[in-house]
């Protein structure tokens, strides 16, 4: 029996949130660009860029997942060896974790516990049984996360082309409940950036990462990216908000990330690379420099807009990478099961990699 979906329930926006992480976001790039109005960077920079639009048909929601197909999860199968498992989700801390500014860390409350029943608020059950419960606020990146394809655009129309009032009161084209139906499976390869560039293992704050820079770590890995490779890339930049690392205190704003370039586009689209994992808040450089003008967040257009490839952020890949280091596996299999949260901008997620 087919499940119901409700995709296009009206979802109510908090006003009181408006200081939210794109709402931030936009109030800085204003005041950097003073364009407003004007055609915009990512318009004029777009215009020569691959776009994936209308290779699925009209309605997809799920753009370069479309690559990932039966064939690509045997694939992923075939990498497996030892049968470890990683798991790279962040934890779930009330009121602690890296979330972008403007977000706030989860937010956890005990509905029911022992004290209910130790205060005698409470009665155990018939036959003696107790229990507790719980409830969690959060921002739906306000963890390990994937981003809906709809989730960041420029201009007035999101990913495939449709027009952003979709995003109105939840998302009613390309939200993470379409990638929560199909899942992300295929063969991961992990490119450790921070080891084979980086001060260290990690990568200096406000280091751009280029795709020869994806490159020269795959080839001193002595891994190969193949076509279809769902691309892991760590910084160590997590992790530094964890250790409070003395020399370079954790801030989004000066992660180490990639950058835009038409190049890194066009290797993306001829890869056919459907799904893209980093350690750090937003996968790319927040604040980046093009052509001497500021751009916010452009791959966000670039690769979910345009491209459809599908973003997990923050992800938790220390163990992953010292095993990786150890052994010299750097490819896996990849799993990662976003929730189907219908009309959503995001999803909390816990990818595993199976080596
Ligand atoms: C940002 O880049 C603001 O993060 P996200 O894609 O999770 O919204």
């Amino acid at each position: 029996m087919a499940i119901e979906q409700h995709r296009n329930t009206p979802v109510t926006r908090i006003s009181s949130l408006k200081c939210g992480a794109f709402a931030a976001l936009l109030t800085a790039s204003a005041a950097l660009s003073g364009t407003a109005g004007a055609e915009s960077l990512m318009e004029r920079l777009q215009q020569d860029a691959p776009s994936n639009w209308g290779k699925w048909g009209d309605d997809d929601q799920i753009g370069a997942l479309n690559y990932l197909d039966e064939a690509q999860a045997q694939r992923g199968a075939k990498a497996v060896r030892s049968g470890r498992r990683f798991m790279l989700q962040v934890p779930m801390t009330h009121g602690d974790g890296p979330v972008f500014p403007g977000r706030i860390p989860t937010q956890h409350f005990m509905a029911a516990d022992e004290s209910a029943y130790s205060s005698k608020k409470a009665e155990p059950m018939p036959g003696g049984m107790k229990g507790s419960d719980d409830v969690v606020f959060m921002f739906l990146q306000g963890t390990t996360h994937v981003d809906a394809l709809a989730h960041a655009w420029y201009g007035d129309q999101v990913y495939g082309g449709v027009s952003a009032d979709s995003t109105v009161h939840g998302h009613a084209h390309a939200d993470v409940g379409a990638v929560g139906e199909r899942g992300i499976v295929g063969r991961g390869v992990l490119l450790d950036l921070g080891r084979h560039l980086g001060v260290g293992d990690r990568l200096a704050p406000d280091t751009c990462m280029h795709l020869a820079d994806l490159k020269a770590t795959a080839e001193a890995q002595n891994v190969t990216i193949e076509k279809r490779d769902i691309l892991i890339l760590r910084t160590g930049s997590i992790a530094r908000f964890y250790d409070d690392d003395p020399d370079h205190a954790w801030s989004a704003f000066n992660e180490p990330g990639l950058c835009y370039s038409l190049e890194l586009l066009n290797w993306l689209h001829e890869m056919e690379i459907p799904a893209i994992a980093a350690d750090n808040i937003a996968v790319e450089r927040v604040t980046q420099n093009i052509d001497g003008e500021t751009a916010t967040i452009p791959l966000h257009g670039a690769l979910m807009r345009d491209l459809g490839i599908v973003l997990t952020e923050i992800a938790w890949l220390e163990d992953l990478a010292d095993d990786s280091a150890a052994d010299g596996q750097y490819t896996f299999m990849y799993m990662a099961a976003p929730l189907k949260m219908e009309g959503g901008t995001g999803s909390p997620v816990n990818p595993i990699a199976i080596k």
